[in-house]
């Protein structure tokens, strides 16, 4: 069957939700209509010759538009009328492939958005969704069978520099001085994107159970933090978000002390306006923290959670998100969840650039946790580093079983 497509207008200013789309289906139920091999009764009441089922001897000069593949001639326009389908029928069959009928249409069209749902066989498949921070398309490569919510985070609060403080539609609702920082306030914009899919579920065809949520680097940190804080997210995948992200500031700090360049607390909240003014008070003694990152993980337990981190920038803390994430499997561990959780920090490609080394590991959570194939395998815990660094020396507790 054919799934949704949208067309994004111009400039969307009044939704949470700038565009929807969804890829096509890898099953579908209808089976897809084979290329035509009879065509339709001319008008002139006389009756089509049928498509011959194979091809003819070839012809070097070009193909003559007034003999049908059958060698009769085309002398009238009912004959000329059998003759473009039998040549659509050709293209079809041996050039461009079936062009399906008309399948099942809806659609709406709120706040500039055109929404269009397409289904076969008058049936509705409930899609599962990934939403997308950032208003371009995902940098992960969104498996078939889910769609794509691109979620305009910026638009909710600013990002440019710590100028961006208090601006955006979350402080034009809450006021300027509210104390969430941006990653906060897009966790908040996540949140009200689930409620309107809950609200227009016979609409947009998506099922609001099954919601994924990605975005890299800063926009990673910010899929961390939105999967923290709304449990109706079944699968998080923060890609690239280092420092503030999958990064500890502990751990920062130490790599720090033993010469490394990582971004830690006190650097990060000079930098940008991701989080609260609260978090200042902290950032020159961050050992002071009831929790570290790794807990912002034991928010997203036991659901579905694949962190993909990129070694090849060290500012991005590459011990640092290790350590803090090897930490925050034990979690996961207590819970008897640990095929629910994922590191995997992989080299050799640009920042937010999905490298093809972690595709079967992302394809496998999303199969598991968004598309319902509760059979997968998907736990991994992973680097391509040679790190020598004793996570267990940073976690002096016990692991209970929950
Ligand atoms: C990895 O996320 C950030 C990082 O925290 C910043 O220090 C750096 O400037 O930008 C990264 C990013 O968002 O890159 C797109």
């Amino acid at each position: 069957g054919a799934g949704p497509t949208t067309a994004a207008p111009a400039q969307p200013t009044t939704t949470l939700i700038s565009t929807t789309k969804a890829p096509t289906y890898s099953s579908s139920t209808a089976a897809a209509p084979s290329p035509t091999t009879s065509v339709p009764s001319a008008g002139g009441g006389g009756v089509c010759p049928n498509v011959p089922t194979s091809l003819g001897a070839s012809v070097s000069t070009l193909p003559d538009p007034f003999t049908f593949a059958g060698g009769q001639k085309v002398i009238n326009r009912a004959d000329w009328t059998c003759r473009q389908a039998e040549i659509k029928a050709l293209f079809e069959k041996y050039e461009l492939g079936t062009l399906p009928a008309k399948p099942t249409v809806s659609a709406s069209y709120s706040g500039s958005t055109l929404s269009i749902t397409a289904s076969t066989g008058g049936k509705l498949w409930p899609l599962p969704a990934i939403i997308n921070y950032g208003s371009y398309g995902a940098s992960i490569p969104v498996p078939s069978g889910v769609a794509t919510i691109l979620f305009n985070n910026d638009d909710i609060a600013a990002q440019q520099d710590g100028s961006s403080r208090g601006k955006g539609k979350f402080y034009d609702l809450y006021g300027s001085s509210h104390s969430a920082g941006a990653l906060t306030a897009w966790a908040w914009g996540v949140s009200r994107i689930i409620d309107a899919l809950e609200l227009t579920k016979s609409q947009t065809n998506i099922d609001p159970t099954r919601i994924g949520v990605t975005g890299c680097s800063r926009n990673g940190k910010g899929a961390f933090v939105a999967g923290a804080f709304e449990p109706r997210i079944a699968l998080t995948l923060p890609q690239e978000s280092g420092a503030g992200g999958a990064g500890c500031w502990r751990l920062a700090n130490w790599q720090n002390s033993n010469g490394y360049n990582v971004q830690d607390a006190k650097e990060i909240v000079g930098e940008n306006v991701w989080f609260s003014p609260n978090f200042n008070s902290y950032v020159n003694n961050v050992n002071q923290l009831p929790f570290d990152h790794h807990l912002l993980a034991s928010l997203v337990a036991p659901r579905g959670l694949y962190i993909m981190e990129n070694p090849d920038f060290e500012w991005l803390g590459k011990i640092s998100t290790y350590g803090c994430m090897g930490a925050a499997r034990k979690n996961y561990q207590a819970l008897g969840a640990l095929e629910a959780f994922g590191y995997s920090q992989v080299g050799g490609h640009n920042h937010c650039s999905f490298p093809g080394a972690q595709s079967s590991e992302l394809n496998a959570f999303v199969s598991k946790y968004l598309l319902g194939n509760s059979g997968t395998t998907t736990g991994v815990f992973r680097t391509d580093q040679n790190l020598n660094f004793n996570i267990e020396s940073w976690c002096p507790w016990t692991v209970p079983s929950l």
